[in-house]
């Protein structure tokens, strides 16, 4: 089934310049990318999206972390998009990511870990649409 799903270029991504990298490798695995900008969050906007979290002990890390520079939040459309783009990026910690993914090849640590990706269809949809609007999403290439 055509999948969407929200990635996000994070700060540690974009500081050491691989944003370019980590798209390369997301189109060379078969996303077609629907919507892409690059922001800054404030600490607010940051807590909104992660407030599934709020209540782990690394809450206010992640937040200061995701508001610490530019994001790139990249709406992607493909078949099984959730599950393929969970296994594109690799485990959380990066110690523990398969080899060949892109936090095992990026990342410095289980905060800083390059990338986010999308847990489930029903939270790409409400993801997506916390960054983007419909209008902002064009399908055909
Ligand atoms: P994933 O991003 O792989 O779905 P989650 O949902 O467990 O991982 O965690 C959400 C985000 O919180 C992660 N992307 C990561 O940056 C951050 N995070 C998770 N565990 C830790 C931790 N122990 N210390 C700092 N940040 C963490």
């Amino acid at each position: 089934m055509t999948e969407r799903t929200l990635a996000i270029l994070k700060p540690d991504c974009v500081k050491k310049n691989v944003a370019g990298q980590v798209i390369a490798r997301i189109e060379e695995a078969g996303f077609t990318i629907l919507g892409m900008k690059m922001i800054r969050l404030t600490k607010e906007t940051a807590g909104g999206f992660y407030a599934v979290h709020r209540e782990r002990p690394f809450f206010g890390e992640l937040v200061e972390f995701m508001s610490s520079g530019k994001c790139v939040p990249i709406a992607l459309e493909k078949e099984n998009a959730v599950a393929d783009f969970r296994k594109l990026i690799g485990a959380t910690d990066p110690k523990e990511a398969d080899a060949g993914t892109i936090r095992k090849d990026f990342a410095s640590s289980k905060g800083e870990n390059i990338v986010h990706g999308s847990d489930s269809v029903e939270n790409g949809r409400s993801e997506i649409g916390f960054f983007f609007s419909e209008r902002e999403l064009i399908s055909n290439r």
